[in-house]
């Protein structure tokens, strides 16, 4: 009887440390802390569940991920989401290169005005060598990048008038976050910006505190901007677009199985893919469906002929050139070169 017992005592130690199963190891976490700015139903949000529920599948259960949308983690103060990160509030995140520019000046680069013409700069940028080389800055600051998503091109929304003209934008109270470059970009076209989270920009406009805004498409229709916000006014001028950036901490990535972090990889892989289709969808003709809904709620929308953006970008250009020198010429250059190509 007690050599039954033994011999089961040792199967069951067995058990635990030698075979592969739902038991996790042992400096697993029970669960893990993902961080985005947004929530369901806004595409960012969508792709943070996503991430969560493709780990699990793809782990058996071993690791498990709680989504914190609203940037909880901080507050709400999407600007710290970075240093939560590396300092270990914070497990994993899907971040807008915007959001962690403070602490990664390369990531302004996204910021560059008119920088992207189309989505195929994105992509060139993304999934070419410029791509690469910001994963490896990211890689030497403590997080572990894996895939890329996408918030989307950016487009400018107002209550007071239609945007055509960098004389339009004059004296409006546009509220931007992030980095000191976007106060700079509506600085020059004679916006008065002002900074602030997301988490207060929705009030401060609803108010009529702010005028204006800017952010992707998607954002404005998921937001409700032109009932919630009286954002009537909405110019698609795609000054800039802000990829998101798939990254778990190291000291996390550290901690788990190589199969675990490959099933981690391939899922963010797959969520990231997913989620720039779905933050894409129908805002270009022949499928510009999401911007004629819309406009047949009454919204007025702006497109600028290229005549038109060329006035915006002209005025500027002197922001630009001053940038390209803090985020690196070299990485500027590379930039603007694989977009040439992928012309
Ligand atoms: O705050 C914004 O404008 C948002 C939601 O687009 C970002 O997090 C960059």
């Amino acid at each position: 009887m007690k050599k039954r017992f033994a011999l089961l005592a040792v199967l069951a130690v067995a058990f635990v440390w030698g075979f592969p199963g739902p038991v996790p190891a042992a400096d697993y976490k029970s669960e893990y802390k993902l961080s985005t700015v947004l929530g369901k139903p806004f595409p960012w949000g969508i792709a943070g569940e996503r991430w969560a529920e493709l780990v699990k599948e793809k782990t058996a259960g071993r690791i498990n991920i709680k989504t914190y949308p609203g940037t909880s983690l901080v507050g709400g103060d999407q600007t710290k989401e970075f240093t939560a990160i590396r300092q270990g509030t914070i497990d994993m995140a899907i971040g807008s290169t915007i959001n962690w520019s403070p602490q990664v000046k390369e990531l302004n680069l996204f910021s560059m005005p008119f920088l992207m013409p189309d989505y195929k700069a994105i992509d060139a940028l993304t999934k070419g060598e410029v791509g690469k080389d910001l994963f490896k800055i990211l890689s030497s600051k403590d997080v572990v990048p894996l895939a890329w998503g996408e918030n989307g091109f950016r487009e400018v929304t107002n209550s007071k008038r239609p945007i055509k003209s960098p004389e339009d934008l004059k004296g409006l109270k546009i509220r931007v976050v992030g980095s000191p470059l976007f106060l700079e970009i509506f600085t020059a076209l004679g916006a008065n910006p002002t900074q602030m989270s997301w988490a207060d920009a929705v009030p401060a406009l609803s108010s009529g505190a702010v005028d204006g805004q800017e952010n992707p498409f998607s954002v404005y229709v998921f937001a409700k901007l032109d009932t919630a916000a009286n954002q009537k006014h909405l110019t698609m001028w795609g000054y800039v677009a802000d990829p998101l950036i798939f990254v778990v901490s190291q000291s996390v990535w550290k901690s788990w199985k190589p199969e675990d972090q490959k099933a981690v990889r391939e899922a963010a892989e797959q969520a990231g893919k997913e989620n720039i289709l779905a933050s894409r969808k129908g805002l270009i003709p022949p499928d510009d469906s999401t911007v004629k809904e819309v406009e047949a709620k009454g919204v007025n929308v702006v497109r600028l002929t290229d005549g038109q953006r060329q006035a915006f970008r002209k005025a500027t250009k002197s922001v630009y050139d001053k940038w390209a020198k803090q985020i690196g010429p070299e990485l500027v250059k590379k930039a603007e070169q694989s977009i040439a190509k992928s012309k």
